[in-house]
């Protein structure tokens, strides 16, 4: 599991029920779960043991999970470089992950979504909020072996998972949700419901969603706008209670992923001709508040 975070421990504690699983992430996390084991409570509650380290270089497995933020994609796939895998499977959030991995690892690319609910609730202690389900398909290839060893791996481990060969879509289905959910909510310092019903939020999140449809159509993905705009409205009421990973993000003065949700969709727009003027505002504010953060150069 490249990225221990809240999705990246869940589903390497689900996988370590039944197979050997090392996290590759950050102290103190990792140090935690290599004395004492990881615990996933919540949806089922186990405590796993896991191996965890810092360093990953040179490491080799038959499988490597992507969880990290987006930013960190290019370094974890120069690291990815170094080992040897039989499959790299993307789980992130944007777009633009799985050319990155491509470009660098010597292996068959999985890209996936998963709308598991997770939290990091305290070092080595992983809260499991919401079932979820992986949906899980080839990236550069109609090759769906590598996608199906995945898949069964998920589902030894407890994890639903589904295999589709329309996994562009649902990647670009799940960006429209991402780019309107997570700048409008971190912005308004909202928890996702805020952006369910009507109101000024979700006019706002759906106008975001609306141009993302667009532009994923300009791009050939066949992706209306009433599907973008009906998954942000079913998601922001399924987790309404969360708040989005962006909004966590700013509180805690760090880096968001914007250049690969909302900036992914201004920088294709432009490309295409297409005039996304709310994506290219919140994009705006969010850089702007990373940089006065100091969190972006
Ligand atoms: O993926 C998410 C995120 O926060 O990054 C959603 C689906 C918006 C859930 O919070």
């Amino acid at each position: 599991m490249f990225g221990a975070g809240s999705l990246g421990s869940l589903v390497g504690g689900c996988l370590a029920r039944t197979h050997d699983v090392t996290l590759v992430g950050r102290d103190p996390h990792v140090e935690t779960v290599r004395q004492d084991g990881l615990r996933v409570s919540g949806v089922e509650t186990f405590d796993t043991r896991p191996a965890a380290t810092t360093e990953a270089s040179g490491t080799t497995a038959d499988i490597a999970i992507v969880t990290v933020k987006a930013y960190d994609t290019e370094t974890a796939a120069r690291t990815l470089a170094t080992g040897e895998y039989g499959v790299v499977c993307s789980l992130q959030n944007g777009m633009g992950n799985e050319d990155t991995l491509a470009a660098h690892v010597d292996a068959p690319v999985v890209a996936g979504t998963a709308t598991c609910g997770a939290r990091l609730a305290d070092p080595g202690h992983v809260e499991w909020l919401g079932r979820g389900t992986v949906t899980l398909g080839p990236w550069h290839s109609d090759d769906t072996a590598p996608v199906e060893r995945v898949a069964t791996a998920f589902r030894d481990g407890g994890l639903p998972a589904d295999v589709t060969t329309d996994i562009r879509r649902r990647l670009w289905e799940k960006l429209a949700v991402n780019a309107a959910i997570n700048p409008v909510t971190a912005l308004a310092r909202v928890e996702n419901g805020a952006l369910s019903g009507a109101g000024p939020l979700a006019e706002l999140a759906t106008a975001a969603a609306r141009e993302t449809a667009a532009v994923a159509r300009e791009e050939g993905v066949d992706l209306s706008t009433a599907t973008a705009t009906d998954a942000v409205a079913s998601v922001a009421s399924e987790t309404a209670a969360n708040r989005s990973s962006m909004h966590r993000d700013i509180s805690r003065g760090r880096r968001t992923e914007i250049d690969a949700i909302n900036g992914f969709v201004v920088d294709r727009a432009a490309a295409t001709g297409e005039s996304v003027p709310v994506n290219r505002t919140l994009t705006a504010l969010i850089r702007g508040w990373e940089t006065g953060a100091g969190v972006r150069e």
